[in-house]
């Protein structure tokens, strides 16, 4: 018999369903050490978390965060909810000696994320941020193709995350589904939700980012506000690119927006070595394109790589070679590997203090957008510390 591990999430939109599935597949998929049980799902709304609960297979409930930190039948608490409730749930819940999971960002601002971090870390409990994207196969896989060193040095990384679901000036900001357009809940715009995603992936796959300069813009500036019901100023970034210097001497240029007409959830990445270039896309997921400049001449070019087979990375855990997996078994993947690693007291990467080298470099990125000047990354030597 494993030992249980009791789950309490914190929040049921989009995330909380992503999570919870990940908890109901990781260990039929996976070999992990513990057995996790769905304890119990926490949020305001009484009636639709009694749904979502009964929905997803949750034990109890509970309408305040605090009475699931302060519950002594949960081993984890993973956070959810809105980005104004990260700093104070995770650091409650690492106080109370609790494993804790974090969606991104980690904070609405570095200063939170660095408090997020001491909280962790002098609590020694293990932790993780969902930065998913990390854990698509063809991604992993091309973070093992670096590492062996195939690209050679590396003169370019572009990373792009598009979308169009915000265009309507008839959008409201603020409430539920809505808060990512209210800046005093999320932090920032597209540049703490989208941008973060690149960036974490880039810090992973191509080292420490320097400094940056940024522009970023808001394209509509007043929406009526959901819990006010007023017309207010819109305090988020609709859109936001920098140019950036890597540590390691390559160039970074990187774009978010919501204002991408077409792009629902765009997210590419390509990287340019001396010997090799590599390039993804979130739309494709399960394709990896490579060209390797040491192919014999005259058959060189792009190869499109179907990223399906057993000897690539969680693929072994999944169906028969050839059949593909998609956006929720990043979640799942991250999940096992979580418990792996909490089974030996270890935090998993991306860990809190990989997440807050993500901060950083929003943080300057939108400080540049403001001064108009390069500005460099905080504590930059810490990220790709992972
Ligand atoms: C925004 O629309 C969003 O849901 C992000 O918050 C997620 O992190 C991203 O993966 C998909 O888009």
């Amino acid at each position: 018999m494993k030992q249980t591990l009791n789950i309490g999430l914190v929040g049921y939109g989009f995330m909380g369903r992503t999570h919870s599935n990940a908890f109901r597949q990781a260990p039929r998929f996976f070999d992990v050490p513990y057995e996790p049980v769905l304890k119990a799902v926490c949020a305001r709304n009484a009636d639709r978390v009694t749904s979502f609960a009964s929905n997803w297979g949750y034990e109890s409930i509970e309408t305040d965060w605090r009475a699931l930190v302060d519950r002594k039948d949960i081993d984890l608490i993973d956070i959810a909810s809105p980005n104004d409730t990260h700093a104070d749930i995770a650091s409650a819940a690492a106080r109370g000696g609790k494993m804790v999971m974090c969606e991104k960002p980690l904070g609405r601002n570095a200063g939170e994320a660095e408090k997020m971090v001491t909280a962790v870390e002098s609590a020694r409990v293990p932790n993780s941020v969902w930065y998913n994207y990390r854990r698509v196969p063809a991604v992993t896989l091309l973070k093992h193709l670096i590492d062996e060193g195939r690209l050679g040095r590396i003169f370019h990384y572009r990373a792009q995350f598009l979308q169009d679901w915000t265009i309507s000036k008839d959008l409201p900001q603020g409430g539920e589904g809505l808060w990512r357009l209210d800046a005093a809940v999320a932090g920032s715009g597209v540049t703490g939700d989208l941008l973060a995603h690149c960036i974490d992936t880039a810090l992973w796959l191509n080292g420490s980012i320097a400094d940056v300069t940024a522009t970023t813009e808001t394209f509509i500036k007043e929406r009526k506000h959901t819990l006010t019901g007023r017309v207010e100023p819109v305090g988020i970034d609709d859109a936001s690119a920098f140019l950036g210097r890597f540590q390691n001497g390559s160039l970074a240029l990187f774009e978010a927006t919501r204002y991408a007409r077409g792009h629902k959830a765009l997210y590419t990445l390509e990287i340019n070595g001396e010997h090799a270039s590599a390039h993804w896309d979130l739309h494709d997921l399960h394709r990896l394109q490579w060209f390797d400049h040491r192919d014999e001449g005259q058959l060189r070019g792009w190869r499109s790589v179907h990223i399906t087979d057993g000897d690539h990375p969680y693929m072994k855990h999944w169906w028969v070679p050839g059949l593909q997996i998609g956006y929720e078994h990043t979640f799942i993947h991250q999940f096992a590997e979580f418990l792996q690693a909490a089974a030996q007291g270890k935090a998993l990467a991306p860990t809190f203090r990989d997440a807050l080298a993500t901060d950083y470099v929003t943080d300057a990125v939108l400080k540049s957008a403001k001064s108009g000047r390069w500005e460099s990354v905080a504590m930059a030597q810490q990220a790709g510390a992972a």
